[in-house]
């Protein structure tokens, strides 16, 4: 039966606590001063609502050359900033213990931001999966299945709240319908911050 891929799907509401929430987001915002949030663009050449950055070795971006896993962000030409230590033992613990993440992509949503339906498939190795932080406001997530077609089930992701996507979920589709603005006021400005954490490039054996 075909259905929305709940199984790999794992979600802490509220994991992280209001203390925590801060003192991460402040190592985050630190960082982003170093590799500037910008808008990226899709291969079809159109701006994304959602602004970015990363942390890690290894970070996400898209423009018209596609989609792919750079060491270097596209501006500054400087490599990303660190992972910070709370994120790195988040993952130890709930994500895989051996093998740590090389990925760490920062998504700002601000007011309208959204992200339509898709799959991540730009990493290695789809055995490892992904975790995500969500910082700010509310969040309505979607999560559907393998196939574009399959239903889907929606979520809200608040702050503080992490959750997993292993097993048949790390190939589901996925998106950010809206976000509700307003609902909290940990990021300067409003909005939303989600922190995925994954591992990009195979793992060394
Ligand atoms: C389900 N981010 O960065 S996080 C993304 O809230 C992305 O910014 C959303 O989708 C956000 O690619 C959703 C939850 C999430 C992250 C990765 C997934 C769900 C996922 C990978 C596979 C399936
Ligand atoms: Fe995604």
């Amino acid at each position: 039966m075909t259905r929305a891929s709940t199984d790999g799907f794992r979600l802490w509401p509220g994991r992280l606590d209001a203390a925590a929430q801060r003192a991460l987001l402040d190592e985050v915002l630190a960082a982003v001063e170093r590799a500037p949030l910008y808008r990226p663009l899709t291969p079809g050449g159109k701006p994304m609502s959602v602004e970015m950055t990363n942390l890690g070795p290894l970070g996400w971006v898209t423009d018209a050359r596609g989609y792919r896993y750079e060491p270097r962000h596209p501006f500054t030409g400087e490599p990303w900033p660190p992972i910070p230590t709370p994120l790195l033992d988040l993952w130890a613990e709930l994500a895989d213990p051996a093998t740590p993440p090389d990925a760490c992509l920062v998504n700002l949503y601000r007011d309208g931001a959204r992200m339509g339906l898709h799959q991540d498939r730009d990493e290695a190795d789809f055995a490892f999966p992904v975790l995500s932080v969500s910082l700010g406001d509310t969040a309505v997530f979607r999560l559907g299945g393998a196939k574009r077609s399959d239903p889907s089930a929606s979520f809200r992701l608040a702050s503080g709240d992490v959750c997993l996507l292993g097993g048949e979920a790390r190939l589901a589709h996925h998106g950010i319908d809206r976000v509700l603005g307003g609902s909290s006021r940990l990021v300067p400005g409003g909005g939303r911050i989600n922190l995925t954490l994954r591992r990009a490039a195979p793992a060394v054996v």
